[in-house]
């Protein structure tokens, strides 16, 4: 029965649009105002056609045709043939003899066996037109805004993917029935070649396959060896959709060129190596995937039925539903490690990541995939799955670090630097929450990184996201064995039809860093100032993947005593532990090096206190630095290493000296006076690594100014260069020693200290006083109002006087990428004083759960006598200021920070 009502649907209320057909563009030109707009600019022609025929080029001797026969539409026809009959065709009506279009729909059902006689209705419609814009015009007018198109009822359901839903008519009206509107319009018969739409994966094999070529002018042109382009047929259930046909031939497009017919039913897999000759046809019944033997197939039937199937590497589908809150943060996805092991959702996001890989056009068969991670509770089942996945994706070579662990710059330098060509890693797959505890209770992370070794950019966490949501199945190779990751080899695992043979490599974790990090530093002068007698040191890896590392780098290479390494042994947990290097969390180090968690001196009489003192976080990106008794802000870390750079650090001297350097926004501007002083170009980017990568790529893959070599740095304890394109803690540690080093060249001098190279700095560059606090374990809605409020009233702030501070500017951070113009927004809520002095809010995008405030805090200083102040005492003003700025006691009901550093 025919209501003649809008459709109702519940499960899915986006399914009541009822999409209007390409007929609705004559009322979008007018509704637009394109039309007046394109008439006043004096446009006469227009060519329009559907997006999916790539034949449909604008060709010049069509509209000289079309504007000498001074018709006021003309529509391209080809001759129909088999393959046509079913759709719509041209015809002229009897009684005025006006040319019309008859599309399946309008049939009558007697009526089908004319409609379909390809000898008595020749043409059909390309749906390439050609129209007089001032004739549409006309004919809009005189018919009130509208054409009056005949209407095409289609029998659906309400929801298209379910069969069972409430039956619906859908009516649409088709762009090229104009033809009847106008008077005088006219057809043209085009070669075929004008003609090449894509709507099935029939038709795309077909055009991927040989049996077209593309020419100079990137038309796609059936091959000029054939005369008819072979008839495909597809199974409609496995091929509907396009990664069903990408998979099917992710070794390549078979040769169609000799080919007439080739019909495929059921699972395949082909490979460029299959030649199809004649009338091919394929059948599988084993509802298995099977792949078609290389070599050429000439007018036969293959039955793969009971051909050997691909084995261990047999990927099943799975089938899913999507979870929430998969979006990727400031780096990568964290959350509860619970909540991780929960069944399919660590795969989802893992599938959700390759179609977002497939769909930016990487080829994931070809290079390699890196896994590895900081060694946290449940990264070894994470291995072993990603595995599985990668392979039912396509994937053809791991590298996965031993025992499962890699830190985050080794996996940048690792895809960076290590294998010959044709294995170079296409990216890497970071199974870390850094800073966050680690354990069953605690958090797990897993992040993507890319082809230059850097974290995937928000483009692409963007497209994972929206794949996460949804999900509908995922791909895995369950009966690919489970690799053994304790001991360095290669494992090869061969399909049982040995077609296809997926290989993993268990590669050491530390190799690739190292050598690095041994072409960046002077490691003589390094190894000269570790050994001199008054100088000691001490590296605290809190128990993350950063031991092995130190080891290799102090024991191994430097020769240095083992107790340099403080808690070097990753653990699954991190001791229990917060693997985060900051005067809080790292209680043990921050006592041996004489400080208390503000910072501040203890008693230490009668106890040695190292020369030198540094840590790590989980990943081992994170670098805190300490003197003796003195701790170094990462902000005048950052500008103390770019100060010295050229002078101590050989990869910037001898490449002509650092030209750029960068600061996330928060990160205090100490960094700023040097790049002023030495002409460094600078840059404030919003917070996390992913924004530096442009920069330090700009010239290489952007082919735009070249700023390196680089130095960037995070308030966080983030620093690097861009020798890689994450963060670097032992890069860091090693800077440090570099500075240490050269300005301790004289071994018969007293040493120079960490606290000297620091209060020189600040005495040539002034200083800035700088804080942060943490507001951990808050209540989201609070925390989100708090912001939204501040965020409202950016303007009404803006010129308010608060205190001694007037604020300048408040605002929400834009930050729009000099290299490639993406634009990211609300990066941060400013309070910039009129005296240079900064509050910033911002919330955790690295929380697993629940919500953290920052609040960061900023007030330079170049007055000589006030150097010395301790940071609470400088700051206190300011951070009464920011306290009322945020109200964070009304919204989230406490002022007292978690943490500050
Ligand atoms: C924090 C830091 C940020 C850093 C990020 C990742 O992010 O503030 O500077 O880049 O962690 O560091 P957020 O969104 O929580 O403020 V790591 O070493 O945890 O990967
Ligand atoms: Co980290």
């Amino acid at each position: 029965m025919v209501t003649s009502q809008p459709a109702v649907c519940e499960s899915n209320p986006e399914n009541e649009w009822c999409p209007p057909g390409h007929g609705d563009l004559y009322a979008a030109l007018v509704g637009s105002g394109s039309l007046d707009a394109l008439l006043e600019q004096g446009i006469k022609y227009m060519f329009v056609s559907n997006s999916d025929n790539l034949g449909a080029t604008l060709d010049l001797a069509i509209l000289t045709h079309f504007a000498k026969s001074g018709a006021p539409f003309m529509m391209e026809c080809c001759v129909r043939t088999e393959n046509d009959k079913k759709g719509g065709h041209l015809a002229v009506r009897a009684t005025d003899g006006q040319l019309i279009l008859r599309e399946s729909a309008m049939c009558a059902a007697d009526d089908e066996a004319a409609f379909q006689d390809i000898s008595k209705h020749r043409f059909f419609n390309t749906n390439n037109l050609w129209v007089r814009l001032d004739s549409l015009k006309e004919t809009l007018d005189k018919n009130g805004g509208f054409i009056p198109l005949p209407m095409i009822k289609n029998a659906k359901t309400v929801d298209p993917k379910d069969d069972s839903s409430q039956k619906v008519v859908q009516l649409e009206t088709a762009m090229g029935a104009a033809i009847e509107c106008f008077s005088g319009s006219t057809a043209i018969t085009v070669p075929r070649t004008r003609f090449a739409p894509v709507k099935k994966c029939d038709d795309l094999i077909l055009l991927r396959s040989d049996a077209y070529i593309i020419t100079d002018d990137f038309r796609a042109l059936l091959n000029p060896a054939l005369s008819k382009a072979p008839v495909v047929s597809l199974d409609s259930k496995q091929y509907k959709l396009v990664n069903a046909l990408e998979d099917a031939t992710q070794d390549g497009v078979p040769s169609l060129l000799k080919c007439t017919r080739l019909t495929i039913k059921g699972p395949v897999r082909m490979s460029k190596k299959c030649k199809f000759v004649g009338d091919v046809s394929i059948v599988n019944g084993s509802g298995e995937i099977k792949v078609v033997p290389a070599g050429e197939h000439k007018d036969t039937t293959i039955d793969l039925t009971n051909a050997p199937g691909l084995g261990p590497l047999k990927p099943v589908s799975v089938k899913t539903s999507p979870f929430e809150g998969q979006k990727p943060g400031t780096s990568g996805l964290r959350k509860k490690t619970k909540v991780v092991m929960k069944e399919h959702y660590l795969n989802n996001f893992v599938q959700a990541t390759f179609d977002a890989l497939k769909e930016t056009g990487v080829n994931v068969s070809e290079g390699t995939l890196v896994v590895g991670g900081d060694g946290r509770y449940f990264n070894p089942e994470a291995i072993q799955m990603i595995i599985q996945m990668g392979v039912a994706n396509g994937v053809k070579r791991f590298w996965v670090g031993q025992d499962g662990l890699l830190s985050t710059p080794a996996v940048s330098a690792i895809i960076r630097e290590r294998g010959p060509v044709w294995q170079k890693a296409f990216g890497a797959f970071i199974l870390t929450a850094s800073h966050n505890p680690g354990g069953p209770e605690e958090d797990f992370g897993i992040k993507y990184n890319c082809e230059n070794g850097g974290p995937a950019p928000e483009k692409l966490t963007d497209m994972i996201y929206v794949n996460t949501t949804t999900i509908k199945s995922y791909k895995i190779c369950a009966d690919f064995p489970k690799v053994d990751i304790s001991s360095q080899g290669s494992t090869t695992v061969t399909s049982a039809d040995g077609s296809a043979s997926a290989t993993v490599e268990i590669i050491p974790s530390t190799q690739n860093h190292v050598e690095l990090l041994k072409t960046i530093f002077d490691f003589s002068s390094i190894k000269n100032l570790l050994d001199r007698d008054d100088f000691t040191m001490v590296y605290d890896s809190m128990h993350g993947v950063n031991g092995p590392y130190a080891k290799a780098v102090f024991i191994d290479v430097f020769g240095q005593d083992g107790s340099v390494c403080m808690n070097a042994n990753p653990t699954d947990d991190f001791n229990g532990g917060h693997a985060d290097p900051n005067l809080t969390y790292a209680k043990e180090l921050v006592a041996i090096m004489g400080l208390d968690r503000t910072g501040a001196r203890i008693d230490m009489t009668g106890k040695a206190i190292p020369s030198f003192g540094a840590a790590a976080d989980g990943d081992g990106d994170r670098n805190m630095i300490l003197g003796t008794q003195f701790f170094v802000t990462p902000s005048d870390s950052l500008a103390i290493i770019a100060a010295y750079a050229d002078e101590a650090i050989p990869f910037f001297k001898e490449q002509g000296g650092l030209k750029g350097v960068a600061r996330s926004m928060p990160t205090s501007g100490a960094v700023d006076l040097v790049a002023a002083d030495k002409n460094f170009d600078l840059f404030e980017t919003p917070t996390g690594w992913k924004y530096f990568g442009n920069l330090m790529d700009s010239k290489v893959i952007y082919g735009g100014k070249d700023y390196t070599p680089f130095i960037c740095g995070e308030e966080s304890f983030g620093t690097g260069s861009n020798h890689v394109r994450e963060k670097d803690g032992i890069w860091a540690v090693l800077a440090w020693l570099s500075i240490l080093a050269y300005k301790n060249q004289d071994a018969t001098k007293p040493l120079v200290t960490v606290e000297e190279i620091v209060r020189e700095h600040w005495a040539k560059y002034g200083r800035n006083y700088y804080c942060r606090w943490d507001f951990e374990g808050v209540a989201s809605e609070g925390a989100n109002a708090m912001m939204d409020k501040m965020r409202a009233d950016a303007s009404a702030n803006t010129g308010r006087q608060v205190g001694s501070y007037k604020i300048a500017i408040s605002d929400d951070f834009t930050y729009v990428d000099p290299v490639d113009g993406s634009v990211s927004k609300k990066q941060g809520i400013r309070f910039l004083m009129e005296d240079g002095s900064r509050v910033i809010f911002r919330l955790s995008g690295t929380a697993g759960s629940g919500a953290t405030v920052r609040m960061y805090i900023e007030q330079y200083q170049p007055d000589q006598d006030k150097l010395d102040l301790p940071v609470s005492e400088a700051l206190k003003e300011l951070t009464q200021v920011a306290l009322e700025l945020c109200d964070i006691k009304t919204f989230c009901g406490t002022e007292t920070p978690t943490v500050i550093t």
